[in-house]
């Protein structure tokens, strides 16, 4: 009692049953970096490292009211999307945003794929998010295949990509955040652009690694960057950083099928 309270982050994503990606990779990074997280399931996925088994979606109207209740009792500084998993589902948060925190930072992760390659959204639904929801969002953080999905064109290299990242945020008047790290080069290039700038985030990329969430944990920590008023630049570098080190100080299970089971680790 009595200490000043953190500020608050609201991920509305889906839910992972192994932890590592969506909503409980959300929590855990908000909660790393000192930021208080609340949460609107959209989906519950049945999944292990490198295995989906099945995704149920939550009613779209029973998204709008955890959205709503958490919007007229917290002050939150800060929103993430990621798994949304249909049309119906992205406009209704789309619309409960507009309608109950119109003002609030909004980083939008286009969740599309997961690690596996397996399809997590409804192909109707990329038309949805390009009309209701990235308009509204503070910095949409595609990787290089889903924007290869949004813009309908390969990214091969970094000069395509800075391309890509101009093209994006000119096709949905948004800054962009386009991650990089599937090239595979020797280092995970993310660019950023916005307000007419193109900024660069690097980190070595580590090889080997069978993670998945790291997207999620990605975009979370730049919401909680935000929800702590940390301007645009300053949260991706936070976040970077983090994410970073979660992959290095990353957790490995040997599995019974003999591949390993690796999971981000949070707390690095
Ligand atoms: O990593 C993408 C992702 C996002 N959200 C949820 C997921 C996954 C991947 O499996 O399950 C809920």
């Amino acid at each position: 009692m009595n200490q000043t309270p953190p500020p608050v982050a609201l991920t509305i994503a889906g839910s992972d049953s192994s932890a590592g990606a969506g909503i409980q990779a959300d929590l855990k990074t908000f909660a790393a970096l000192g930021v208080y997280g609340l949460n609107a399931v959209t989906c519950v996925v049945a999944e292990v490292p490198g295995k989906v088994s099945r995704i149920q979606p939550v009613v779209a109207d029973m998204v709008r009211e955890q959205v709503q209740v958490l919007a007229t009792s917290f002050p939150i500084g800060a929103i993430k999307t990621g798994l949304l998993c249909s049309s119906d589902i992205v406009a209704t948060v789309a619309r409960a945003i507009v309608d109950l925190a119109p003002n609030t930072p909004l980083v939008v992760d286009p969740v599309i794929l997961a690690t596996t390659g397996d399809r997590l959204l409804d192909a109707d639904a990329v038309a949805t998010y390009a009309s209701e929801l990235f308009p509204r969002a503070t910095l949409i953080t595609p990787n290089l295949d889903e924007a290869t999905v949004l813009l309908g064109q390969q990214i091969q290299d970094r000069q395509a990509m800075d391309q890509a990242a101009r093209a994006l945020a000119q096709k949905f008047g948004t800054a962009v955040l386009l991650k990089g790290g599937h090239l595979k080069g020797k280092e995970a290039v993310d660019l950023l652009f916005a307000n007419n700038e193109l900024n660069e985030f690097r980190a070595p990329f580590v090889r080997g690694v069978a993670t998945h969430g790291t997207g999620c944990a990605y975009s979370a920590a730049i919401a909680a960057g935000l929800a702590a008023r940390l301007p645009l630049v300053a949260a991706i570098q936070q976040a970077k950083d983090f994410v970073t080190a979660a992959i290095a100080h990353r957790f490995r299970w040997p599995s019974a099928s003999g591949a390993n089971i690796d999971a981000l680790n949070h707390r690095p």
